[in-house]
């Protein structure tokens, strides 16, 4: 059963195909955000939406004509068709003084309380992640680095827990990172992180051998907070992405209850295997109707397209007790 979900009627969706069993499954049509969308924008994926007011608003990581990745806000009435904005957000300090930098990649975007944070991976001297906080969609106010360069992949829960907000982050390096486990830290503020605790280590099964990175932001369920999560395996011809979920303790989500065994998505569609960077799928976010437990998640297609895939709570956890590991 699902806890704190909001109601979404109109999310994006389509039933599991009737000759399948997969434990998710494309949609269609993808992918919902193909090459060069805008003439401005050549590539857009890895990216983050949200219900708002009747429909969805984004944040999207997109790069230019120059390659240099920045975010940029969409708008979606169906959660398929997203209208881009060219003009990339800008950020603030607390005292409306313009907050640069370089490059922004891989968003996650998660309603707290009465705001919205987007978290994201932010030049601070190479990569590391960035919160913001925007109360319209109109001013965001960067709100610093909670982490020392270098650190990807930051995954807010929705929620303080115990009275504390926490989050999840993967430490890196400052390249293509050939390690790497889902770390958790909590704050009192949004400000000031501690407590750090390990939750997950790089997997034993092959697709996960490398490295892991938190996904979309956790989705609580009476039995605990689900989490989609990367892994990423090394072949002579690089990297692989795949995903799959884990189920985090409710009270001590550094506590991991069950961690599928096997990638619930890896790449296999023309999208996913070519592209920019051939062979990734990237989760970032997922929406989650409270009524039906029907969930869409809005992944990376080959560093190049946005891809859509589906789901439910029951068929994941049912899955997920059956290939625990
Ligand atoms: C990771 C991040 C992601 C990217 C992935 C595959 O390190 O940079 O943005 O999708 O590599 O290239």
């Amino acid at each position: 059963m699902l806890i704190n979900a909001e109601k979404i009627p109109n999310i994006p969706w389509e039933d599991r195909p009737k000759d399948s069993s997969a434990p998710v499954w494309r949609y269609s049509l993808n992918p919902v955000i193909g090459r060069n969308p805008t003439a401005k924008l050549a590539r857009v994926f890895n990216s983050a939406l949200v219900p708002y007011k009747k429909g969805f608003i984004g944040v999207f990581r997109a790069e230019d004509h120059t390659g240099i990745p920045h975010l940029y806000l969409g708008e979606s009435s169906d959660g398929i068709h997203i209208k881009l904005n060219d003009e990339q957000i800008h950020f603030v300090d607390e005292q409306g003084k313009e907050a640069k930098s370089n490059y922004q990649y891989d968003p996650r975007l998660i309603k707290l309380e009465d705001s919205y944070y987007i978290v994201w991976c932010d030049d601070f001297f190479g990569p590391a992640l960035a919160i913001a906080r925007t109360d319209d969609f109109k001013t965001f106010v960067k709100l610093g680095h909670p982490f020392l360069p270098f650190n990807r992949n930051g995954v807010l829960f929705p929620r303080k827990i115990n009275g504390e907000y926490v989050i999840l982050s993967r430490p890196s390096d400052s390249g293509h990172t050939a390690f790497g486990d889902i770390f958790l830290s909590k704050s009192p503020d949004l400000i000031h992180w501690g407590e750090c605790e390990h939750v997950m280590e790089k997997g034993w099964e092959w697709w996960d051998t490398i490295k892991i990175g938190g996904g979309c932001n956790p989705i609580e369920t009476d039995e605990g907070w689900l989490l989609f999560f990367h892994g990423v395996t090394g072949s002579c011809n690089g990297f692989i992405y795949s995903f799959s979920v884990a189920l985090l303790d409710k009270d001590d989500p550094s506590k991991v209850k069950m961690r599928c065994m096997d990638y619930l998505l890896t790449p296999e569609m023309d999208y996913e295997t070519r592209g920019f960077v051939p062979n990734v799928v990237f989760p970032t976010s997922a929406l989650v109707d409270k009524e039906s437990g029907k969930i869409a998640i809005y992944y990376g297609a080959a560093d190049t397209c946005t891809g859509l895939c589906f789901t439910t709570v029951d068929i994941l956890m049912k899955y997920l007790k059956v290939h625990k590991r």
